[in-house]
């Protein structure tokens, strides 16, 4: 539609919308007087409930990586909340700031010179404490203002620094755009007030969600999925009776510029989130048997029929982060195309087997209990008290099954709340924020075997070396890129929202470990080589005009920058340092791997080992900062220095000093935490060998959200809360089940690394190990029982198990198995 021609019949059927969405809310609010209490649904891996969801966190997700769906199952309507990858506010932009460069070697010499102020502002305090504790109060009291004013004194400079950052060095604008609804699905059943035996599951094998109850003597189904390999959404309404199907059903939008209309028997949500911005379309079909299917005002009216089939289609006019030129229209016309003339059985098998050949590459046992044919908001709700091991075998699941659902080839990566957001103003925009939670989201995909699911992260990474080479050079006239700690559609790059925590530059960099990550697990030299190493490198490229020396200590340093987010803008925070070393330490490697650019690998290699190294300071702990400032009372969410540990290896076990420093910090950090912040911590303590420890945390995360103050928790449909929903905590958790099992990164394939005491006896099959082998394990008293290892590549391959080693001599597909000695057996 022509875009002119789209605002005129918005501004006319504006206000009918407006009506129709409050009519189809009252409508969905009433809800139908439920009773009995129907058996657990015949679906062994899914989320179900015997009531229908009463706030969108208690709806239930489906999703094809483009389009994604919240559930309802209401009763007399049912409520389908639906998204598009593409709708998002804002337009095509850069971001930069002309003239940023500027502003930072004054940023940097206003830091360095609150360096040696704080250093012995410091070292005064610790004085002072010590006269303290020898009884010399007045010469401690003096000794203490000393020390005052000098912190005062860098703390003064550290101000300029950031307001010098706030005026001359942020984006522009300051703000990124927002993720966006798009549309509801609305199926009203008139007369359907009293409902006996309801139940609702998602069942996670199939991702098929199905909503089931008996109106007098009919048994009513909705199924519903939306196919990746049919690009739709696709649901089927049955009653087991002839004829006896009668509903209505409604598109709308929370947009104020859209509109519905009817064209040629289809329902079109035509829409726009601002002008000049995204515009999208919704069309929807339905086709009956028996009865009739009628447009009836504003919306579609299906009378007397026995079953009923919606095909739901959306299209916006994106095209990639620089164009919006697309017609909305046409590709709502090339999606539907491609089920036309199908039939239920036809676009659901196809669902089905696309699923199937992701999800069933893992399967895993911790034990079943009776809890597990419970409700699974009962199964939440008595999770810590009770015995239900299969919980946290469904939850590692669910991570794999959203992964699915929100991040496939060809669209977007998934965001902070992955494809799924009913509001016009998400938390934190829904966007991209990457000194955590977009990584957090990829950590399940190479050992949870779902490798497939990171192409949109490493695709957007392909668009952020082009809008970070700009930011790069316009902010620190660096070769490489560089991105901060936020992108959205438009791929901005630049520093956000604040100095103190936006200035951050490791953004890139920790994005491209994910690359070399892909490599390690999958022994691609191909993708390597075309897809990842151009963009490693040019990131690294940045850090060799970036890094500066610092004038105290002579190490290579990182900065303006901080340790996100807390502590403010500094000069050399730990965490900058172990990503720009794991990212210089991969390309020396890949260089070697693919037999280029040796002069490049070699100037890393002489940078590399001036990088300020970690430290220990003086509480035991790993510094998180160049200072040794540390507050061992500190239980801030970030646990940013323990990145060498997780998700890097910049320290590992094998390096007992600084390994035992981590170990410390994270004691010192606490249990309790927000949503992904549990998640990170039980990927910790599994690199730290403590799978009791890490379960303790995992305990904490399936608790009701609210459970415990200040504390995430899983809402009733398993999503994770920060407070609010972030889906970083599902896949964190998910990550962290399977570095309980599985490690991968010193080297060696581990078994049973942190195995905790709860889980006696499981079995595990499809995950990944570095080196290109899927290992399939189980275990009897915590003991491994044996281990089946299929390697991609030939080559030798180190294993352990507790503190027994051995070798193998891999054979590409050749499949072996092992005993619990590691012992190759028949
Ligand atoms: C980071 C975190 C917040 C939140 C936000 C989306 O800024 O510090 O806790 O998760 O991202």
């Amino acid at each position: 539609m022509r875009p002119k021609l789209f605002w005129i019949m918005v501004v006319c059927l504006a206000g009918v919308v407006g009506t129709d969405v409050a009519l189809a809310e009252a409508r969905a609010a009433k809800s139908a007087e439920l009773t009995g209490a129907a058996p657990a649904p015949p679906a062994p891996l899914c989320l179900w409930y015997r009531q229908p969801a009463g706030k969108w966190e208690e709806a239930l997700p489906v999703g094809n990586g483009r389009v994604g769906a919240m559930v309802y199952g209401g009763l007399p309507a049912e409520h389908i909340q639906f998204n598009e990858h593409t709708v998002w506010t804002g337009q095509p932009h850069s971001y930069v700031h002309q003239g940023a460069a500027e502003a930072l070697p004054e940023m940097r010499r206003l830091l360095f010179e609150g360096r040696p102020l704080e250093s012995e502002g410091l070292q005064k305090r610790k004085e002072a404490a010590q006269l303290r504790a020898a009884g010399k109060t007045e010469e401690a009291n003096a000794k203490q203002k000393e020390a005052q004013d000098l912190l005062k004194a860098a703390g003064a400079k550290q101000k300029q620094a950031q307001d010098l950052g706030m005026n001359k060095f942020m984006s522009v604008p300051l703000h990124q755009m927002a993720y966006q609804p798009c549309g509801d699905l609305w199926i009203e059943f008139p007369g359907q007030d009293k409902a006996s035996d309801y139940r609702r599951w998602l069942d996670l094998d199939t991702g098929l969600a199905t909503v089931e109850y008996r109106c007098g003597d009919v048994t009513f189904r909705r199924e519903l999925f939306v196919s990746y390999p049919d690009r739709a959404l696709f649901a089927r309404l049955t009653a087991d009776q002839p004829g006896k199907l009668n509903c209505v059903v409604r598109l709308t939008s929370t947009h104020k510029n859209s509109a519905v209309t009817v064209q040629n028997g289809a329902l079109v949500l035509d829409g726009a989130v601002q002008e000049r911005g995204v515009r999208f379309q919704s069309r929807m079909v339905a086709a009956a048997q028996d009865g009739s299917v009628a447009a009836d005002g504003g919306a579609l009216r299906i009378t007397n029929a026995t079953s009923a089939i919606i095909r739901l289609v959306v299209g916006t006019n994106f095209k990639n982060f620089r164009d919006l030129s697309a017609d909305p229209a046409e590709r709502c016309a090339d999606n539907a195309k491609q089920s036309r003339g199908k039939s239920w059985e036809q676009v659901m098998a196809a669902h089905v087997a696309d699923h199937q050949a992701l999800f069933r590459r893992v399967s895993l046992d911790l034990g079943r209990s009776a809890a597990a044919s419970n409700p699974t908001d009962q199964r939440l709700a008595q999770f810590r008290t009770g015995n239900d091991p299969g919980l946290v075998a469904l939850v590692f699941q669910y991570g794999r099954y959203l992964l699915i659902a929100c991040s496939r080839q060809g669209g977007q990566p998934a965001n902070l709340q992955g494809i799924w957001n009913n509001s016009l103003q998400p938390p934190w925009d829904s966007k991209y924020t990457c000194n955590i939670n977009t990584e957090m989201n990829y950590w399940p995909a190479e050992p949870a075997n779902l490798a497939d699911c990171a192409e949109p992260l490493f695709d957007a990474l392909g668009e952020l070396m082009i809008s970070g080479r700009e930011v790069a050079q316009v902010h620190y006239n660096a070769q490489g890129w560089v991105l901060h700690h936020n992108f959205d559609l438009w791929r901005g790059a630049a520093p956000i929202n604040a100095s103190d925590h936006g200035i951050w530059v490791s953004g890139g960099a920790w994005l491209c470990t994910h690359l070399w990550d892909h490599y390690l697990f999958s022994g691609d030299k191909d993708f390597l080589a075309r897809r990842a190493y151009p963009v490693m490198k040019e990131a690294a490229l940045f850090f060799v005009d970036y890094l500066v020396e610092d004038p105290q200590t002579k190490w290579l340093v990182s900065g303006p920058s901080n340790s996100p987010e807390e502590g403010g803008l500094v000069m050399g925070p730990s965490m900058d340092h172990e990503i720009i070393r794991s990212l210089f330490g991969a390309c020396i490697e890949a260089s070697k791997v693919l037999g280029v650019d040796p002069d490049f690998a070699a100037r890393l290699a002489e940078m590399r080992p001036r990088i300020a190294p970690n430290q220990v300071g003086q509480y035991g702990q790993l510094q998180e900062w160049l200072e040794d400032k540390d507050d061992p009372k500190n239980t801030h969410r970030h646990v940013s220095h323990l990145w060498a540990v997780y998700p890097g290896w910049d320290i590992t076990w094998q390096d007992k000093k600084l390994f035992d420093a981590a170990r410390q910090s994270l004691i010192y950090r606490g249990d309790a935490a927000t949503g992904w912040s549990m998640g990170w911590k039980v990927n910790l303590w599994a690199r730290f060998l403590d799978g009791d420890h890490a379960l303790l945390i995992l305990r904490n995360l399936l608790q009701p959200v609210g459970a415990v103050r200040d504390q995430g928790g899983l809402y009733p449909n398993l999503f994770d809360a920060h407070p609010p929903f972030q889906i970083d905590g599902n896949f964190g958790a998910c990550a962290g089940i399977a570095e309980m099992l599985l490690q991968s990164h010193t080297g060696e394939i581990h078994f049973l690394p942190a195995l905790p005491k709860a889980w006696s006896v499981g079995s595990v099959k499809g995950l990944r190990a570095r080196g290109a082998v899927t290992v399939d394990m189980d275990w009897k008293d915590g003991q491994l029982i044996s281990a089946r290892l299929t390697p991609r590549n030939s080559g030798p391959l180190r294993l352990r198990l507790g503190d027994r080693t051995a070798t193998w001599d891999a054979k590409a597909g050749q499949t072996v198995r092992l005993d619990g000695q590691l012992q190759v057996i028949l």
